[in-house]
């Protein structure tokens, strides 16, 4: 049997976020966030699931450390809830009762030898940023106030917390939070504008909060601060005809950098891609070159966060905003329209499962910014339709999903150079998925919605091996006569 091995001290984790998990919304002196409303706002969310109580982790992170201790694991991705620790998102209170449930949060894991590593802001902004400073459209008040909040995090954690994540997904909150208006705060109406001004934000919220790291903590505390970018791989859609072909392949990559491009850039580079300005002009925003010096070399890993692939091919489509439907993606802005391949298994959100586009990716993002500190995979997983207890005990779907996302980001390693050091399954736990509510699981393990009962799948099982061994053991469910239809995935 095949045995992949992977570099010494390669960190193997599992990832959740705050307002996915943690419930006790109205618990311990916590604030509102721009979810708790946007969850409560009629037709935002299916069924109407918000996060109040979530899987409870608030009063049950005993028990998951014990589980994440299980599977072997020895290191763990977590969100702090900003409204949990600064109510008012503000400096002017800080709620004791929340930095002591983040101490003893990280306490437990380094307990359980487990090193946490820490995102600022996965989505759950101060409800009272958004009503009386417009959020991430807001000015320097919101601007200084990230940074104030990420001071706090520093001070009070940063002496046992020692890999920062500034922000979680700036293209997601950006283009599906103010081009779709599908996650919080939901808007809509200037898809053109304002995803772009919310980005330009983030990217200085993140140069800010990096700043105050380095000058203020880093030399004492010595650890690490990046930024999580996800992204897709677009892969030129196969043709016959040359002159599309070379179409296709410029499409792709344009996709790519108007995904990706958009945010490491001007973390690598200190500025946009050239081909985001020339198609964009001044709905672009421009960085003032003290703004450009503080991006240039603000990222001391890569975080990435990936989840599928599909076919580009230029779009002159015209539609209003971005279109999302389906699986297919026409982004008139980037001029690319987007599809599937039927031969490829869906998961239950109904993204395609393309294993080689991930160390694709991987290549494309060493070749392009030779990330210093190396790329570390901070999210990869996929949803199942396991609700069902039974179900859930024997996902062989996200079984099958790791082993080959995995499988391939080891032939990214070792056969074309992808500097990886680090990989977090996305879930540790099944949890409030978003805009889907509860009715979507990413989760190792599995929960029982009404009693809150935790049990571990098989791919927990399956995921705690590779952990322990820091091997990938590929048996012969991979040898191609035993790989069920593209279907049965
Ligand atoms: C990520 N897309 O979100 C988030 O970081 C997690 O909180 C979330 O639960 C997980 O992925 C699964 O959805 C994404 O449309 C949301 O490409 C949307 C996209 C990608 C990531």
């Amino acid at each position: 049997m095949p045995t992949l091995q992977f570099p010494d001290g390669f960190q193997w984790g599992t990832a959740t976020a705050a307002y996915q998990i943690e419930g006790g919304a109205n618990e311990g002196g916590r604030g509102q966030s721009i979810w708790d409303a946007f969850s409560k706002t009629p037709g935002k969310v299916t069924l109407g699931h918000t996060g109040d109580v979530a899987v409870d982790h608030y009063h049950r992170y005993k028990e998951d450390v014990q589980l994440m201790a299980d599977m072997g694991l020895k290191h763990y991705r977590f969100s702090i809830s900003w409204p949990r620790i600064l109510p008012s998102g503000l400096t002017d209170h800080v709620n004791e009762e929340g930095i002591a449930f983040y101490n003893n949060l990280i306490n437990e894991l380094l307990a359980h030898d487990i090193t946490p590593i820490v995102t600022l802001y996965h989505w759950d902004l101060p409800l009272a940023l958004q009503t009386e400073y417009d959020g991430l459209l807001g000015g320097p008040v919101v601007l200084d106030a990230f940074a104030a909040y990420a001071r706090l995090c520093f001070e009070r954690f940063g002496d046992r917390v020692k890999q920062w994540i500034t922000i979680n997904e700036p293209w997601v909150v950006s283009l599906l939070g103010y081009g779709l208006g599908v996650l919080a705060p939901g808007r809509k109406h200037r898809a053109k504008t304002e995803p772009y001004l919310v980005a330009h934000n983030l990217l200085l919220w993140h140069a800010h909060a990096v700043q105050v790291y380095r000058r203020e903590f880093q030399a004492v505390q010595g650890g690490k601060i990046g930024i999580t970018l996800n992204c897709d791989w677009r892969a030129p859609k196969p043709t016959d005809d040359p002159t599309q072909a070379a179409l296709n392949a410029e499409a792709a990559e344009r996709a790519i950098l108007f995904d990706l491009g958009w945010f490491a850039d001007p973390v690598y580079f200190g500025d946009y891609p050239a081909v985001m300005r020339e198609r964009l002009g001044d709905r672009l925003p421009r960085f003032t070159p003290e703004e450009s010096a503080m991006l240039r070399g603000s990222n001391e890993f890569f975080g990435l966060n990936h989840y599928s692939t599909s076919y580009a091919e230029p779009s002159a489509e015209s539609s209003s905003a971005s279109d999302w439907s389906a699986g297919i993606i026409v982004w008139e802005d980037a001029g690319v329209k987007t599809s599937g391949n039927d031969a490829w298994p869906r998961t239950d959100v109904g993204w395609n499962v393309v294993p080689w586009g991930f160390r694709e990716l991987l290549v494309w993002i060493q070749t392009r910014y030779a990330p210093v500190g190396g790329i570390v995979v901070t999210e990869n997983g996929c949803a199942v339709a396991d609700d069902d207890r039974a179900i859930a005990a024997d996902d062989q779907f996200r079984v099958r999903y790791y082993r080959e996302y995995i499988a391939e980001m080891h032939k990214a390693i070792t056969e074309q150079g992808a500097d990886v050091r680090g990989y977090y399954a996305w879930s540790f736990i099944d949890n409030y998925e978003w805009s889907c509510g509860y009715t979507k699981r990413f989760g190792l393990h599995w929960v029982d919605y009404e009693t809150m009962e935790r049990m571990p799948k098989a791919s927990a099982k399956f995921y705690g091996h590779i952990v322990r061994s820091n091997t990938l053991v590929l048996d012969d469910k991979l040898d191609e006569s035993d790989v069920p239809a593209a279907s049965a995935f």
